[in-house]
């Protein structure tokens, strides 16, 4: 992605980065239409040399074809989005009169429990989510306290989904109330990256006077930062070839991944910032931390490509379909578990992992959640075996009637090394061994939509 999708003729990576852009919030009951807001552009320096600074893809391109690098700008499009201070948020919308006062969301002050999330008023004073409440009272006296409504925080996330579903038919739900958008080409039908994602995060606080903030860049990890940047009510945009600038001036501990332990081991070595990490060569970070030096290398570059491997320890890996209308429709339902086992079987095999418990999750249209799991007898990373046991599960879940508004598919139980392979004869395995890898390294070089299986291909799921 460069400046060239601001405008044209701005094509040469200047690297602009757009900064803020404080949208107005919108009062509920006073007015539901999206108001136009100011771009703030911050300049940031200029990447050594165009092509250096471009990623891989887009620089074998650009020798060829000009036309082609935009398409692959294009394809390295991703925003992140998240909602601000969210359940402080859908608790204000019954309670506009505490709009601008600090409110935490968690419990009343003299119970054990702690801080779930805290509105930007209350931060001022130093109360932050998982802080037991009478810490935070304490900091906070004259904070208002509330009891939170889960099932509420889950419907209000839902409808937040079911907007971003109609910008990218790519939308990962990464917690309740952020998620990842693929924009890469949705260009054609909604416009550039930027102004899409103006324009998603305006229609989301119009339609459900929820505010939010996005970050918009090549890599999730980019992005992830880019969103947390632009909080409250804030967009802020990374062009290609600015990630080690944009990240640069930040604190180590800003990159997600990045927790206490490696936090601290890296103040032993003087890193405070992003900059000082960048000074480490790749070697140097190997030898203090092994493997997972590799990914800080890559990370304090903004690249995430090992973002899974070194995070495994979250256990879980998930994608989600939140569709743009409800469906029933059987072909449409099939083709999107086929994409979605896709996505979670590559996610596996690039971790280097094998998963063993898949759960199948299914929302109805009246947001009623069903999940359904089934753990295999041998741990397995091919798509193939997670549609099998998929379908089956769905075939338990849906009676073919009811209209779906999600559907989503998880795998558990990791172990690394080969696993349900033996179970299949060899030359099946041979075949779909070199089916996996085919097909993750074309993905690899030209985007995961760009290239789609069997099923989902023919049945067409809720994309393009
Ligand atoms: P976050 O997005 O981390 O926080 P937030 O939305 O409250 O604030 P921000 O503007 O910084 O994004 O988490 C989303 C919701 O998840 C949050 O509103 C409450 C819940 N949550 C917890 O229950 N416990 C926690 O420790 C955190 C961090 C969040
Ligand atoms: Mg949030
Ligand atoms: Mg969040």
């Amino acid at each position: 992605m460069a400046p060239g999708h601001v405008g044209r003729s701005n094509r040469q990576n200047t690297g602009f980065a757009c900064d803020r852009t404080n949208w107005e919030s919108i009062e509920p009951g006073k007015s539901n239409s999206p108001k136009s807001y100011k771009l703030k552009l911050r300049i940031l320096p200029r990447p050594s040399a165009i092509l250096g600074a471009m990623p891989r893809l887009a620089h074998f391109r650009a020798k060829h074809d000009a036309h082609a690098v935009n398409a692959a700008e294009a394809s390295a499009a991703i925003l992140h989005v998240d909602m601000d201070a969210f359940f402080v948020s859908v608790e204000l919308l019954a309670r506009p009169e505490l709009k601008g006062k600090p409110v935490v969301v968690g419990g009343q002050p003299d119970q054990r429990g702690v801080v779930t999330s805290a509105s930007y008023e209350a931060r001022r004073f130093g109360v932050h989510s998982a802080m037991p409440l009478r810490t935070a009272r304490k900091l906070c006296p004259q904070a208002i306290f509330l009891d939170g409504h889960h099932e509420l925080y889950g419907q209000w996330s839902d409808r937040v989904a079911a907007i971003l579903a109609k910008y990218s038919p790519i939308v990962e739900m990464a917690s309740i109330d952020e998620a990842y958008l693929d924009l890469a080409g949705t260009e054609r039908l909604h416009g550039p990256p930027l102004s899409v994602a103006n324009k998603l995060l305006c229609e989301i606080t119009s339609t459900t006077s929820l505010p939010c903030s996005g970050g918009l860049g090549a890599s999730r990890l980019v992005a992830k930062v880019a969103s947390d940047q632009a909080k409250p009510r804030g967009l802020v945009w990374v062009p290609a070839g600015s990630e080690p600038a944009f990240l640069a001036p930040l604190a180590a501990r800003r990159i997600p991944g990045i927790g206490k332990v490696t936090d601290s081991a890296l103040k032993a070595f003087g890193v405070e910032t992003i900059a000082q990490l960048q000074v480490f060569s790749q070697e140097r970070l190997e030898e203090l931390f092994g493997r997972w030096g590799t990914a800080l290398y890559r990370k304090a570059r903004g690249i995430d490509s090992y973002e899974f491997f070194v995070d495994a320890e979250a256990k879980s890996l998930s994608h989600n379909q939140t569709f743009g209308t409800d469906t029933n429709d059987p072909e449409k339902l099939h083709a999107t578990l086929s994409y979605l086992c896709q996505k979670v079987g590559k996610r596996t095999r690039d971790a280097g992992l094998h998963a063993r418990t898949i759960t199948l999750t299914v929302r109805f249209a009246n947001f009623d959640t069903i999940t359904r799991s089934h753990t295999l007898a041998e741990p397995s990373d091919l798509d193939s075996v997670f549609l099998k046991t998929v379908l089956d599960l769905f075939a338990q879940a849906w009676r073919g009637k009811a209209l779906l508004r999600l559907v989503g598919v998880a795998l558990t139980g990791f172990s690394a090394g080969s696993g349900q392979l033996d179970l299949l004869d060899p030359g099946r395995r041979d075949k779909l061994e070199r089916l996996a890898r085919t097909t993750d390294r074309l993905r690899d070089k030209f985007g995961f939509s760009k290239l789609q299986l069997g099923g989902s291909l023919s049945k067409r799921p809720e994309r393009e």
